[in-house]
């Protein structure tokens, strides 16, 4: 079908085409994968979670309506927590967990895990797991946020349903023992409940109130629901809307596009088309700074010693690629 694989037809300038010496290579598309022929199982929905998402939400839309009223300091300090919250995903559970695309130093793992908290997103051994399957069996039943379902399941609908069996069928299959040789990771995961309760909700909302003297109410609207919804949608947009919406400089035959709007909300994950051809490079886009808070925050940690080698392809190869196998538009962008 055209589909090309990010491992085969590599030259050799490559710096790590299979992600070999990232002790896994899960997160490269399986070209031989075919989706089971028959009918589909049927979608089981899952009341609690669609009861508490919708919650979560209309607290958010009302609260929207309230931060005028909120005390600068305290949109300040949420906007902190974003942030912080967001690079527990992107520079965590993302670039370090699921693709391997750099080291860090147990320093910074423990920060990246606190932040992953904050953050709830599931704990990081789950997201990797998920994000290993999608990466691996993308746009197939077997990739939890299929994007061929639609924009509503791809978004938020997949959290809302028993998963497709194949998810967990070849999900079973993934090469997981970096992750679980990993005490931080390990670590979280057995005191996820509780990490996220002190973290996301907790720690977010007494800040504001012990600090410049925020209503109780108002911190825990701003700092902790309002934060965290406008976090999930983020990072949710990566799933829909950079499976969908933009250009694809460097493979025309996969659905993921570069989207410079979920670039700038999801801190630098929106060249997706990049990323899904490239998922080791620890950039997730072919530049470096450029809209990319995550990259710049890697480099920083490079720079003060506590991450190192980081993979990143090297231009000659991106450009021939471009040439090979994308759709023209790296000519007009
Ligand atoms: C959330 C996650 O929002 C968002 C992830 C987005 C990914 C984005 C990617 C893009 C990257 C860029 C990042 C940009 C970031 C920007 C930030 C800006 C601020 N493999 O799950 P269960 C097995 S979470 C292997 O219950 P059901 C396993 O044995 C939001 N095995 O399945 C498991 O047991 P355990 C908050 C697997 O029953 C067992 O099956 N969280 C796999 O079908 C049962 O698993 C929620 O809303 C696998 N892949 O239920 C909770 N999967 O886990 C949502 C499962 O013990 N989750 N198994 O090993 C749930 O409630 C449920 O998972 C469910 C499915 C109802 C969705
Ligand atoms: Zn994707
Ligand atoms: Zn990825």
């Amino acid at each position: 079908n055209g589909a090309s694989n990010s491992e085969k037809e590599m030259p050799a300038s490559y710096e790590d085409s299979s992600g070999a010496g990232r002790g896994m290579t899960d997160d490269i598309f399986d070209e031989t994968y075919r989706e089971k022929t028959g009918p589909k199982p049927a979608t089981v929905y899952v009341w609690r979670n669609i009861v508490l998402m919708a919650l979560l939400h209309l607290a958010t839309l009302y609260t929207f309506f309230t931060l005028p009223s909120a005390k600068f300091a305290t949109l300040l300090w949420g906007f902190g927590c974003f942030l912080v919250s967001g690079l527990g995903v992107t520079a965590g559970a993302h670039r370090l967990w699921s693709h391997r695309s750099y080291k860090a130093s147990f320093p910074l793992r423990v920060f990246l895990a606190i932040a992953n908290s904050i953050a709830f997103q599931n704990d990081i051994y789950e997201w990797s797991r998920d994000h290993r399957v999608h990466h691996k069996y993308s746009e197939t039943d077997a990739d939890p946020h299929n994007a061929s379902r639609g924009f509503f399941f791809s978004h938020v609908g997949w959290l809302l349903v028993r998963k497709h069996p194949d998810v967990i069928e070849k999900g079973k299959k993934l090469d997981l023992s970096d992750l679980k040789a990993d005490k931080v990771v390990m670590f979280q995961r057995r005191y996820y409940k509780l990490s996220v309760v002190l973290l996301c909700f907790v720690f977010p909302t007494l800040v504001p109130w012990y600090f410049w003297g925020e209503s109780f109410w108002k911190s825990f609207l701003v700092a902790a629901i309002f934060r965290y919804t406008i976090g999930l949608n983020a990072t949710w947009l990566v799933n829909s809307a950079a499976h969908m919406y933009g250009c694809r400089p460097y493979n025309k035959h996969i659905n993921p596009r570069e989207n410079r709007f979920v670039v700038f909300g999801a801190l630098g994950e929106g060249f997706h088309n990049y990323h899904h051809t490239y998922p080791f490079d620890y950039s997730t886009s072919e530049y470096g700074w450029r809209w990319n808070f995550t990259t710049s925050f890697i480099d920083l940690m490079c720079y003060l010693g506590l991450a190192s080698d980081c993979k990143k392809v090297a231009k000659a190869t991106v450009l021939a690629r471009k040439i090979r196998t994308g759709d023209g538009s790296h000519k007009t962008g």
